[in-house]
């Protein structure tokens, strides 16, 4: 992509209403813009990493046996008022009447929709178990929507919910999504963390919440060090995982902790995940129920299991940055390479940045290329706000000795290399 035909509006000063980093890099590098409170525009950067982290979710959701579906934003109160959350959902929920007076709403989450699909078209308990999932908006009317798409009242979520015939085979698919998060999240270059959780309006008693480790953090998070340990390991044993201590601020107690204070790692987090196991809550209150081995009635035992997918957007920034910008991991990175043209228009440098250019895109290495007349300095401080991994800048000395210069936006390594060595040196 050159920069010169690209949709890149990216701003010298933090913009006043926004506090935390993330959301200042954000609106910074271009990748977002608000619309209304809490409502945001996805530009082409911004939605470039937001893909990424949809697709990574999904090809980790696939391999787990988890199958894609798409459910409507907008849903029918009756559902809700069968469930019994219409009332108790609150204000967060936004109501809605149609032309003919009907109450509609759009959806904060997705559990009663996916239970009406289930009761009419699951009927027997051979089918089971099935675990459904899809990527789609939702709107929770936040009081008070801030810190960007941390907490914005339309956000992209992953939700996904799983029916099983039993609690036992309920245990295995819930652990099953418990690693595939750990899984997600490392993939993305990220480091998460699951601590044990309150289930809150989605009911039920087993549930954790994951988090991605980032000094700047929102929430307070405890556990036993030795997870830092466990959760690096390849293989994972999720029953030690599960049986250690690691809590969400509101469920630690300090004077009660069962592990010594030297033992205990207090971070910040921010929550980007949160399974919860609630057994029959829907099934039976929507009287979705398949029929058992003996013709008898089996209310299937349910999860359901969410990403931020936006907010993991936010999460990853919020875990790498430094003053000047974004540092992205490769994995979500928008491009791999920022290709810098530190004199455009001078005959040498175009033809060497062409050259490149045409290289990376042959290879289908993502290239950005800044082809503008802007000076310099302003090119190598864009390229560092919107934190892509690997800097070539061609200057025209360096390009006349047959070499460009090659910076690690991480480490602000930097190294000469032969142009004819690019391709090889990534
Ligand atoms: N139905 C369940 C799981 S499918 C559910 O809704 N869980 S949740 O309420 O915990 O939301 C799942 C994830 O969505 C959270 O862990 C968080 O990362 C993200 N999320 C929730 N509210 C917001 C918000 N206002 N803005 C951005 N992300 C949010």
């Amino acid at each position: 992509m050159k920069l010169s035909q690209y949709f890149l509006p990216t701003l010298k000063e933090n913009p006043i209403d926004a506090t935390v980093v993330s959301h200042q890099l954000m609106i910074r590098a271009g990748m977002i813009r608000q619309t209304a409170s809490g409502i945001y525009t996805w530009l082409p950067l911004g939605l470039k990493v937001l893909r990424k982290v949809e697709k990574i979710i999904k090809e980790e959701m696939d391999k787990a046996g988890a199958l894609e579906i798409l459910m409507p934003t907008i849903q029918p109160a009756e559902l809700w008022i069968e469930s019994g959350r219409f009332d108790a959902y609150g204000k967060e929920m936004l109501r809605i009447k149609d032309r003919h007076d009907r109450d509609i709403l759009y959806g904060p989450t997705h559990e009663e929709v996916v239970t009406d699909i289930f009761r009419k078209n699951v009927t027997s308990y051979k089918d089971l178990p099935k675990n459904l999932y899809q990527i789609h908006w939702k709107f929770r009317d936040e009081i008070r929507p801030r810190f960007g798409l941390m907490r914005g009242r339309e956000f992209l979520m992953k939700d996904s919910y799983s029916f099983d015939i039993d609690e036992v085979s309920a245990k295995k698919t819930y652990n099953l999504m418990y690693e595939t998060y750990f899984k997600i999240f490392r993939k993305m270059g990220l480091k998460p963390m699951a601590v044990k959780a309150d289930t809150g309006a989605i009911g039920g008693d087993l549930s954790h919440e994951f988090h991605l480790l980032a000094d700047t953090g929102e929430s307070a998070i405890y556990y036993d060090k030795k997870f830092d340990e466990l959760s690096k390991l390849k293989t994972f044993d999720i029953t030690q995982m599960q049986s250690m201590y690691a809590m969400a601020d509101e469920m630690h107690v300090a004077e009660k902790c069962p592990i010594p204070a030297e033992q205990l790692a207090s971070r910040r987090g921010i929550e980007v995940g949160h399974i919860f196991n609630f057994g029959l809550k829907y099934s039976k209150a929507m009287e979705a129920s398949v029929m058992g081995a003996n013709g008898e009635k089996i209310y299937p035992n349910m999860g359901s299991y969410g990403i931020g997918a936006s907010r993991v957007v936010a999460a990853a920034i919020e875990a790498n940055h430094d003053q000047n910008g974004i540092i992205w991991p490769k994995e979500l990175a928008p491009f791999q390479i920022a290709l810098i043209n530190v004199r455009s228009g001078d005959e040498l440098c175009d033809k060497v940045c062409e050259e490149i250019y045409n290289k990376f895109q042959e290879q289908n290495i993502e290239v950005i290329y800044d082809d503008t007349k802007a000076s310099l300095g302003q090119k190598l401080s864009i390229a560092d706000l919107i934190g892509i991994p690997t800097q070539i800048i061609v200057g025209p000395k360096s390009a006349a000795a047959g070499k460009v210069e090659v910076k690690d936006r991480k480490s602000g390594e930097k190294n000469e290399i032969e142009i004819s060595e690019i391709l090889k040196f990534l």
